[in-house]
């Protein structure tokens, strides 16, 4: 492994702090991915990826920097690369997954805000995670009130745009949302020096489509009854998504789905039979939050579909490519992310009918609907899903965790009570 700590030094970074965090991440990845058995081979890159994770993208983030490009960090699905992209600049997302980083959070948020915020906040602040030092700028957005308040927070230690993003799906709020993707173009084009054309804004809706289009090649293979590929391997893709360069990771994904064809060809699964079916709904799962899914694919279930944002609520649906004006392209993507079903928006029954129609498409035999401790809007959120999902007779369990190990044992035992129910 090459020795980035120059790199962690010139970047600001608590190296000792940091040092603790690298001594139990290969610790805690080997338990959860490498123990697994019958794994495709092309996840070699996947887990080179992430066994160098604070390593090989951020020195060619840095690299990048040094030839004057821009790097913007983003903090939710809402906020359209594309538009960073087009103006040569790199996005990367920064949403923080582990209970590493929740302390340093605390210091400044109250305990009760949700992990995903306080260790996105940690982070930054503790200077131990070097993709929040490296972005120039971040794009942070209006969805929950937590967030809101955790810009200004952030803001007053790193540039940080904020994104108005309405909370209903009227014809204006659509507009509205609009008229935001012009301001970001505005503002990553003073930020960059460079300008946002039809052709470059052209080739980005291109790029990230085809991400997207990988991302669906990988989820429809899991509609297979020989499911070839295991959630916790699915789940680690797509958390890499978020911050990999999106041609390349666009490349190997489709690497790796050629490679699970041939395993559904040959009938070859990484599931026993009897095991259970699982899609989970709900709140995202930031790297390295593993937790569920390593808990449920050892409780006799394995993972088919993820209704989240670190899922398909990340890839569904294309920005239209064939606009004919600059305007028409910004409109596309305005209806393209404002088809995104967060549980910020009100009323949110879309997101009540994606649940029940992933659910025939991949055939799931169980529901879990996880939500991230504090999360208010998906808490709520969680008495319709779930009352929407008995309704049509699909069994569900709700449950509630955080980025900590303390429930794992009791976790086990309800999924596992859940599962045998199933
Ligand atoms: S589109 S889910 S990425 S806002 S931070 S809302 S868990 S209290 S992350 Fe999100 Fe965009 Fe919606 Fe998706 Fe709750 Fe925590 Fe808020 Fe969260």
């Amino acid at each position: 492994m090459a020795d980035y700590r120059k790199m962690w030094e010139e970047l600001g970074m608590d190296l000792e702090t940091h040092d603790q965090l690298c001594e139990v991440l290969p610790q805690a990845f080997g338990d959860v991915y490498l123990s697994q058995e019958n794994r495709p081979e092309s996840m070699d890159y996947y887990n080179m990826v992430v066994a160098d994770i604070h390593g090989i993208r951020p020195a060619e983030l840095v690299a990048a920097q040094k030839t004057g490009t821009k790097v913007f960090g983003t903090f939710c699905v809402y906020v359209p690369d594309e538009v960073i992209v087009a103006s040569g600049a790199i996005a990367t997302g920064l949403c923080g997954g582990s209970q590493f980083w929740v302390p340093g959070g605390e210091k400044v948020l109250p305990t009760n805000t949700c992990p995903l915020i306080k260790a996105s906040v940690g982070a930054r602040l503790d200077a131990t995670c070097p993709f929040f030092r490296i972005a120039d700028m971040y794009i942070g957005e209006t969805t929950c009130d937590g967030k809101k308040k955790a810009w200004e927070i952030l803001g007053e230690d790193v540039p940080i745009h904020v994104m108005d993003l309405p909370q209903m799906k009227r014809a204006k709020d659509i507009k509205a949302w609009e008229d935001e993707i012009l301001t970001l173009k505005d503002v990553v084009e003073k930020e960059t020096g460079n300008t946002v054309t039809f052709e470059s804004l052209k080739d980005s809706i291109e790029l990230i489509n085809n991400k997207r289009r990988a991302l669906e090649r990988l989820y429809n293979l899991r509609k297979n009854e020989n499911v070839p590929i295991s959630g916790r391997d699915v789940l680690l893709i797509s958390q890499i998504a978020f911050y990999d360069d999106p041609g390349r990771f666009t490349q190997m994904t489709n690497k790796l789905c050629d490679e699970l064809e041939k395993r559904v060809q040959d009938g070859v699964s990484v599931c026993q039979s009897g095991d259970k079916r699982i899609m989970i709904t709900g709140t995202p799962m930031a790297v390295p939050n593993w937790k569920l899914h390593q808990i449920i694919e050892t409780t006799g279930g394995i993972v088919v579909c993820e209704e989240t944002c670190t899922g398909t609520r990340y890839f569904e649906h294309l920005v239209d490519e064939n606009s004919n004006t600059f305007e028409g392209q910004v409109e596309a993507l305005a209806e393209r992310y404002m088809n995104i079903n967060c549980a910020c928006f009100t009323p949110n029954e879309g997101r009540i009918e994606d649940i029940l129609r992933l659910a025939k498409e991949y055939k799931v035999d169980g529901i879990i609907d996880v939500n991230l401790k504090f999360c208010n809007l998906y808490d709520t959120e969680g008495y319709l899903v779930e009352r929407g999902m008995r309704e049509a007779n699909i069994p569900v369990l709700g449950i509630e965790t955080d980025y900590t190990d303390s429930d794992a044992s009791q976790l086990r035992t309800r999924i596992g009570a859940f599962m045998e129910m199933l």
